[in-house]
């Protein structure tokens, strides 16, 4: 089978022939239908962001039960399931108390490049490659843990359920989730990409007055508008943060969410905010960078500063709550996949992430 692997940092993904093994106790085998296209694999690609290589890419995904390992009886060969990057045992601390995104799983999984039980389903002759995230979606077939998979409503397009698995769930999360933006409140995003349009999107769900979307592209700024921005801000031509005061009687937003992973734009965007206010740092940031934030500032105006990752979704609710809500016309899905690549072209898909032209694009491995 075909995957996309990312063999040294710096260089284009290998599209090649794959071994795969069947799935072990507690693992899935996915036909993969789509990948999505996130700037996470990019980092990682760029090395802002480490994984152990040579690694199959991708962790955002969607597809159809192929085969289960020993021991999985709630899914089942034919079942249509969203990949989740965080999987989640259920039953620790952080399970429990409700972040499962927090989960030494996940965590283990992303960090080794192996499956729980230490190795890998992924080689190429006789070499063995490692799963991203414990998803590797840029791949005809994935192995999963069980714990790392939502079953959901057939009649769902794949594309669309694809990107739930990170773009949506991150982005409507961070807002819905994690910040818990109320009705009648003003919010900056920056960086309009494939998550922070859904950060937009989580904004106009939650029922915030002001919706103020920041990037330094026009093109970008017009998918803002069509996810729900209520004013937008080009921060190449403008301070943005002083065109932000002018929107919020002088004041700054109640909320910002930075969706770059920029330590200037944290910065920026930490003083967007208002006193009382909230940043939420939804980026990922080069691994050693630091943030430089006003010390006083912090205690003086009690400023809040929070992370989000995976938007604090509780994927198996999430999901098909997610997906409920586009069935019902509320969320947008079919907007957000601006594009469609085959495998063989998936560094062009890169390309056109790197310079800005999509809001989000999909790999398709298969036409369902
Ligand atoms: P994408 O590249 O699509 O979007 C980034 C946007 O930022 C683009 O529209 C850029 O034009 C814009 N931008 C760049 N520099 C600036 C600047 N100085 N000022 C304003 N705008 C700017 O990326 P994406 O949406 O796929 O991902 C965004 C980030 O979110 C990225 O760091 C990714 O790794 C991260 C992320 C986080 C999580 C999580 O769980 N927190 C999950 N997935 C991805
Ligand atoms: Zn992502």
């Amino acid at each position: 089978m075909k995957g996309a692997v990312l063999y040294a940092v710096g260089q284009p993904l290998q599209v090649e022939e794959l071994t795969v093994q069947n799935p072990r106790q507690g693992e899935v085998m996915v036909r993969v239908a789509a990948g999505g296209v996130c700037h996470s694999d990019l980092h990682v690609m760029n090395g802002d962001l480490t994984a152990p290589l040579p690694v199959v890419l991708g962790h955002e995904g969607a597809g159809v039960v192929e085969k289960v390992g020993e021991g999985v009886s709630e899914f089942k060969p034919g079942d249509h399931v969203v990949l989740l990057w965080r999987a989640s045992c259920g039953e620790c601390f952080f399970c429990l108390s409700g972040r499962p995104a927090l989960c030494d799983l996940g965590a283990g999984i992303r960090w080794s490049g192996h499956l729980a039980d230490g190795t890998s389903r992924f080689s190429r002759a006789g070499q063995e490659i490692r799963h991203f995230a414990g998803v590797s979606s840029f791949a005809e077939l994935t192995v999963l843990p069980r714990e790392g998979l939502v079953k959901i409503d057939p009649e769902i397009p794949l594309a669309q359920a694809a990107v739930v698995g990170c773009a949506v769930m991150t982005g409507v999360g961070a807002v819905i989730n994690t910040a818990k933006v109320e009705p009648g409140a003003s919010m900056v995003v920056i960086g309009c990409g494939g998550v922070g349009l859904n950060a937009i999107q989580g904004g106009s769900l939650a029922g915030a007055e002001k919706i103020i979307a920041v990037d330094i592209l026009d093109n970008k700024l017009a998918y803002a508008r069509q996810f729900g921005a209520t004013h937008t801000i080009n921060a190449s031509q403008v301070d943005p943060i002083e065109a932000i005061k002018e929107l919020t009687e002088g004041r700054g937003a109640d909320y910002a969410f930075e969706v770059i992973g920029n330590p200037k734009t944290i910065t920026q965007a930490y003083r967007m905010i208002r006193r009382g206010g909230t940043l939420v740092v939804v980026g990922v940031a080069p691994v050693t960078a630091e943030v430089s934030i006003n010390a006083s500032s912090i205690m003086l105006e009690e400023k809040m500063i929070r992370g989000s990752l995976y938007g604090s979704c509780r994927p198996k609710l999430d999901a098909p709550r997610l997906l409920n809500l586009y069935k019902a016309g509320k969320l947008k899905l079919d907007e957000l996949i601006s594009r469609e690549y085959p495998i063989a072209q998936i560094n062009e898909a890169f390309d056109a992430l790197r310079r800005g032209e999509v809001a989000r694009s999909v790999i398709r491995m298969t036409s369902s």
